[in-house]
């Protein structure tokens, strides 16, 4: 019995380590992990991948566009197994005043640059906020494809972003809970028959 006792204490243990483990949701910066890829117009190219985890997930980075080119910005998001995304929002400044549109493709399915299926778009007015509108995000793989940067004619422009996902675990029904609970009383009933006939 006591080592039964000592049996279920340590599968306990694991339990609420399980449940415990230490989250390490995702801040990508540009400025210390590198401008993100991305291409004007339908390109295939792979993404980097982001792997999500309970928390607040943030992209942030910047838009600059010269004489030189325009800058764009994509990646790709894993939501593993048994988490979703409850939020997601764009926050978008206009760090030159002259950047008058940035607009990115939401698709499902697939880690490459447009690949999958078009789920959102993102249209933005710098400054501003976008609320994403189809939360919550299943497990999936998702990209977010810049499609869009127009700035006034002529001119130096920028702009900055964030990306912010809030990851959670997706949480039981509570028929699955009612029979987790019930078999748990059942093997407890047993146990102590058991043990009361020992
Ligand atoms: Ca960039
Ligand atoms: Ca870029």
């Amino acid at each position: 019995m006591k080592m039964l006792l000592a049996l279920a204490a340590s599968g306990l243990a694991c339990l609420v380590l399980t449940l415990t483990a230490a989250a390490a949701p995702v801040a990508y910066n540009e400025a210390i992990d590198g401008d993100l890829p991305g291409a004007f117009g339908p390109t295939s190219g792979p993404l980097p991948q982001l792997a999500f985890d309970v928390g607040a997930n943030t992209v942030s980075g910047t838009l600059p566009f010269t004489d030189a080119g325009a800058d764009f910005d994509s990646f790709a998001f894993i939501v593993p197994a048994g988490k979703q995304v409850t939020l997601a929002s764009l926050t978008i400044s206009d760090t030159t005043g002259d950047i008058t549109e940035a607009a990115w493709s939401f698709n499902q399915g697939s880690g490459i640059e447009n690949g999958g299926t078009l789920r959102e778009s993102v249209n933005t007015h710098p400054p501003d906020v976008y609320t994403f509108t189809t939360t919550p995000f299943e497990a999936d793989t998702y990209n977010i494809s810049q499609n869009t940067l127009a700035r006034t004619f002529g001119a130096d422009a920028n702009a900055s972003y964030t990306f912010s996902f809030t990851v959670a675990n997706v949480v039981p029904e509570p028929a699955i809970l009612s029979v987790v609970a019930f078999t748990a009383f059942a093997f407890l009933r047993r146990s102590r028959r058991a043990t009361s006939r020992a």
